[in-house]
């Protein structure tokens, strides 16, 4: 049976209309007007200009998270989107950043590649008063109301769920478990070997390796080829996200073994070709992380824009799936 999370917005207004206020106060440049680009939109409103750093193109979750993106935030909708992809490198999507802000966009929306490292270009945003949105991963950061929403899901809960089910699964048969870990720095590779870790404590799971595969399809095969060379023993992989996981599938199949029945796997995504290898039984089960943050961003902006209040932090909520319920899920999936 498939295990529902439902976790719901954390409500907040307060900090992020205080947090409008401060950026506009810190700003030299007027707060912008809402639609400051001044062309008019459909529907009557001013069209908002948006600058979307992503992170890449590293698996089929960004694949989709970035059809959401670019699905919601359209002219018909009221918007321009100016979007670049970083290819995973940090340095490319401070440039792009830079550009945006150069550009003089209405907001600045951006997934972080890694946590670190931000601080420079989101004081340069805060200064030439330009709100930025967080979307999917978050930054650690130690400049002050840096950014006025965060949307994403919550990884600590995600690796938690990994870990409860191989917890009620497997406890008590000595299972030897190999991580594929997401993007050395990456929030959701910290988040999710934390969340697993202390779910599978006091268990009798030992996590007897653990290596990043960089959130792709063939650095989880890579990774894992080196886990069946290096060890004889391997009784589950945990992979931080199911590209790592098919990839992890194709290295059991060249070792001659079984996955999902000689080897157990565990991931988190819940994309269909992760579905899909779930339902054939290649992969015991998966929690998902729901990529579709189009409709949240788009809200999220033309209220900033608005001068409205909004939610500093927007939880989205996340399933997770079973073989039976995989089966019983994927006709309807949208990604
Ligand atoms: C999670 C997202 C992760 C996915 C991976 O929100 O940042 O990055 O789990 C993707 O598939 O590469």
């Amino acid at each position: 049976m498939a295990r529902h999370h439902h976790i719901i917005r954390t409500a907040l207004a307060i900090a992020g209309a205080a947090s409008l206020v401060a950026l506009a106060a810190c700003s030299s440049a007027p707060p912008a007007e809402p639609g400051a680009s001044g062309e008019p939109a459909a529907g009557g409103g001013e069209t908002i200009t948006v600058g979307f750093s992503q992170v890449g193109a590293e698996s089929g979750w960004r694949a989709a998270n970035t059809k959401s993106i670019q699905d919601t935030l359209t002219t018909e909708n009221g918007f321009e989107l100016s979007f670049s992809d970083a290819q995973q490198k940090q340095e490319n999507q401070i440039s792009a950043i830079r550009n945006y802000i150069a550009q003089g966009v209405d907001v600045i929306a951006f997934s972080p590649v890694v946590e670190t490292g931000w601080d420079a270009v989101l004081q340069e945003a805060k200064s030439a008063g330009i709100p930025v949105v967080l979307t999917d991963r978050a930054v650690d950061t130690t400049v002050e109301d840096a950014y006025v929403s965060f949307i994403g899901s919550d990884f600590i809960l995600e690796g938690e769920m990994a870990g409860e089910w191989a917890a009620e699964q497997y406890d008590g048969e000595g299972y030897k478990v190999v991580e594929l870990q997401g993007t050395t720095g990456s929030a959701p590779a910290i988040d999710r070997k934390e969340g697993f870790a202390a779910a599978i404590d006091g268990t009798d799971l030992e996590i007897i390796d653990s290596q990043t595969g960089d959130f792709t399809r063939d650095g989880g095969k890579k990774v894992m080829e080196g886990f069946l060379t290096a060890h004889d023993d391997i009784d589950l992989v945990f992979a931080h996200n199911d590209d790592m996981g098919l990839g992890a599938i194709e290295a059991i199949e060249a070792a001659g073994k079984v996955p999902g029945e000689d080897i157990k796997i565990i991931t988190i995504d819940a994309v269909k070709d992760g579905m899909q290898a779930l339902a054939d039984g290649k992969i015991n089960y998966i929690v998902e992380c729901n990529p579709l943050l189009g409709p949240d961003l788009a809200d999220v902006i033309k209220k900033v824009v608005a001068g409205e209040e909004v939610e500093e932090r927007i939880v989205v909520k996340d399933e997770a799936f079973d073989q039976e319920a995989a089966k019983a899920a994927l006709p309807d999936r949208q990604y």
